[in-house]
């Protein structure tokens, strides 16, 4: 009996430290050998592409629940086939919560609808209502259950915590050894602008950058960075935008404090020129915090390369543009501010930082491999079983055609979305077959898996997110409120 179920031979494997000619050896779904001249039941040519990791993204919305019913376009089916065309291979996604009411029955719902996935997954807990039961009794429920995150808004009605509600969370998650991402922008602030552009008859989609310009979100990142202090908590912030924002989580990170930075994709090639497209066109290039400009963009690569910046997830939204509850919802005369915020992007992440990043020469290819597979599954805590390519990791596997020039047309993204932002862009550089846990399940964008092969992550406490034993007064403000 051959040693192993398959063989990937001939490639280049791509780690995040090291790049080299190996094969790989693959058994019941997980690496178990990387070395020469394997031999295994199966054998799948990689002569001439790069081997790397499965994308792991870490922030993506996908079958969200809506107030009121119903849920985002994007399933968990579209969603998956989306992610393997794109070679993601993870994914962890949102359990909301509605003000005023609890979060088991959203997250048991979320559960049972992703049922339907095809790729591996697990959950942040989003918490909108800091109630004393959601605090004290179910925070350390869905814990248990393995949602190791949760996720905060300051900003957006009606999902937003004032100082107060984010405290007793970072409080909650402490006590509870998880970690807390958050929406960092100024929620009074893009409020007072929203009014004050919308009374001066500004209400076109670029308006929506206007409302909510870099100060918001720097102000708001400064915010929660202190506030995380105060409690001892680790955080991540969400989606920054541009280097001002950076600078404040660089300045946390050199004083110790476990403060991590997330960025997008949208942030290294959208810019607010986008929004001012001609008609409602803009409304397709509409995110939170807005893209900026492309002196921004070039210093987001900066700041990625230092390290403050270590993950890039999508933000994949499931809004599409003419859809029942995209962009157009309420009509193409819509004010900015009632237009749904978020672009797509679950299969153009990895193509659009190969060939921005390493094919522009911004970040070599290990850089890629840390941002966009180990370094999130390090910091989610699907580490040392996602993100990596050694033995005994999950046979989460891309073979990529570093050559391969395409141009991104909405057809390629797979999604149930009716467009990408993404449209014309060319990009060289192309996932050409993905591998989950051992089996191909996607080929020449083919996927070919089966609805509900995906598989529940659930994730147990790590050291990372540890909180670092540092308080004001050395006194735990935490085990009391
Ligand atoms: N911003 C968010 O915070 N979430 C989804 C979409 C967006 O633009
Ligand atoms: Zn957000
Ligand atoms: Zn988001």
């Amino acid at each position: 009996m051959a040693e192993y179920d398959l063989v990937i031979r001939g490639g280049t494997v791509v780690t995040g430290t090291d790049t080299l000619r190996a094969d790989l050896g693959i058994r019941a779904g997980r690496i178990a050998a990387v070395g020469e001249r394997l031999e295994g039941a199966a054998q799948l040519d990689a002569g001439g592409l790069l081997v790397l990791p499965g994308g792991v993204d870490t922030h993506c919305h996908i079958e969200q629940l809506q107030e009121g019913g119903g849920a985002d376009e994007e399933t968990w089916e579209s969603g998956s086939r989306a992610c393997l065309a794109g070679g993601t291979t993870s994914v962890v996604s949102f359990s909301t919560q509605f003000k005023g009411a609890g979060i088991l029955a959203p997250l048991a719902e979320y559960r049972f609808r992703a049922q339907q996935a095809m790729v591996d997954y697990g959950f942040h807990q989003i918490i909108t209502d800091a109630s004393d039961e959601v605090i004290w009794q179910q925070i350390p429920q869905v814990v248990e259950q393995g949602v190791r995150s949760l996720k905060v808004f300051l900003t957006y009605d009606p999902l937003h915590l004032d100082d107060r509600g984010f405290l007793r969370v970072l409080a909650a998650a402490r006590r509870a050894g998880a970690l807390v991402t958050v929406h960092c922008e100024n929620y009074a602030a893009i409020n007072w602008r929203t009014e004050a552009l919308l009374a001066a008859g500004r209400t076109a989609p670029k308006y929506h950058a206007w409302a909510r310009p870099r100060m918001v979100e720097r102000e708001a990142t400064h915010r929660a960075i202190a506030l995380a202090e105060l409690v001892d908590q680790p955080i991540q912030v969400f989606h920054v935008s541009c280097s001002e924002v950076a600078e404040e989580i660089a300045r946390a990170q050199a004083r110790g404090l476990k403060v991590w930075g997330e960025t997008c994709p949208q942030y290294f090639t959208l810019t607010a020129g986008d929004m001012d497209r001609p008609g409602f066109e803009g409304a397709k290039f509409m995110c939170s915090p807005a893209p900026r400009d492309a002196a921004d963009a070039e210093a987001l690569w900066g700041e990625v390369r230092r390290g403050t910046l270590d993950v890039v997830s999508s933000d994949h939204s499931g809004w599409s543009y003419a859809g029942p509850r995209g962009k157009r919802v309420n009509g193409v005369e819509a004010p900015f501010r009632d237009i749904p915020n978020g672009v797509p992007g679950l299969t153009a992440r990895l193509p659009i930082l190969f060939s921005e990043g390493v094919g522009k020469g911004r970040i070599d290819i290990n850089t890629f491999v840390r941002i966009t597979a180990t370094n999130p599954a390090r910091l989610f805590g699907l580490y040392p079983r996602k993100g990596a390519i050694a033995p005994g990791f999950d046979a989460d596997l891309v073979l990529w055609d570093p050559a391969k020039e395409m141009t991104l047309t909405n057809g390629l993204m797979q999604h149930v979305m009716d467009y990408t932002p993404y449209e014309g862009m060319r990009v060289t550089g192309w996932p050409v077959a993905t591998l989950r846990r051992g089996a191909v399940v996607m080929r020449d964008g083919v996927v070919q898996a089966e609805p509900g092969s995906g598989q529940y992550l659930a994730r147990g406490p790590y050291d990372m997110i540890r909180p670092r034993g540092v308080l004001p007064d050395g006194f735990d403000a935490s085990v009391f409120a």
